[in-house]
């Protein structure tokens, strides 16, 4: 059994997604053992987004991920890493495979920052660092 850090991000809170996203999750399976609504400060975003530091992304990442709550859950399951991060598509929404989350419900809009939607750890090393960051 492993647990993973998912997070859904500004966009999704703001565009009201966040009950098919919950809904996606639960359908495949997963266990939702915690859930909080966050508005994390910066010191923990530029914590949780340590590897892209340096990035030309990296400082609008962290302003969109500034602008608004995001849902924090801890997820349980067999193999729940990689099953969320194929649940969640890949990074870039526009070309993310239809029947995923940022498939189906996300889209470039022209911003400096990817919004898609989602966020989940890619491996247990990072899932644990992420748990404990944002359920400290
Ligand atoms: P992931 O969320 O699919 O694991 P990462 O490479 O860890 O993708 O990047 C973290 C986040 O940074 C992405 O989800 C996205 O919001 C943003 N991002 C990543 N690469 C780019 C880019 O090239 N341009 C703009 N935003 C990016």
């Amino acid at each position: 059994m492993q647990s993973t850090l998912v997070l859904i991000k500004p966009d999704g809170v703001r565009r009201q997604l966040t009950g098919q996203i919950l809904a996606r999750i639960e359908a495949k399976g997963y266990v939702v053992a915690d859930l909080q609504l966050v508005q994390p400060e910066r010191a923990l975003l530029e914590e949780h987004y340590a590897e892209h530091q340096g990035k030309p992304f990296f400082e609008p990442l962290v302003e969109f991920m500034l602008s608004g709550p995001s849902v924090a859950i801890r997820l349980e399951g067999d193999r729940v890493i990689e099953g969320f991060r194929s649940l969640a598509g890949t990074t870039d929404p526009t070309t993310a495979a239809p029947g995923t989350i940022r498939g189906d419900l996300g889209r470039d809009w022209g911003l400096k920052v990817q919004q898609n939607l989602v966020h989940g750890s890619d491996s247990e090393e990072s899932a644990a660092r992420e748990l404990a960051l944002w359920f400290a």
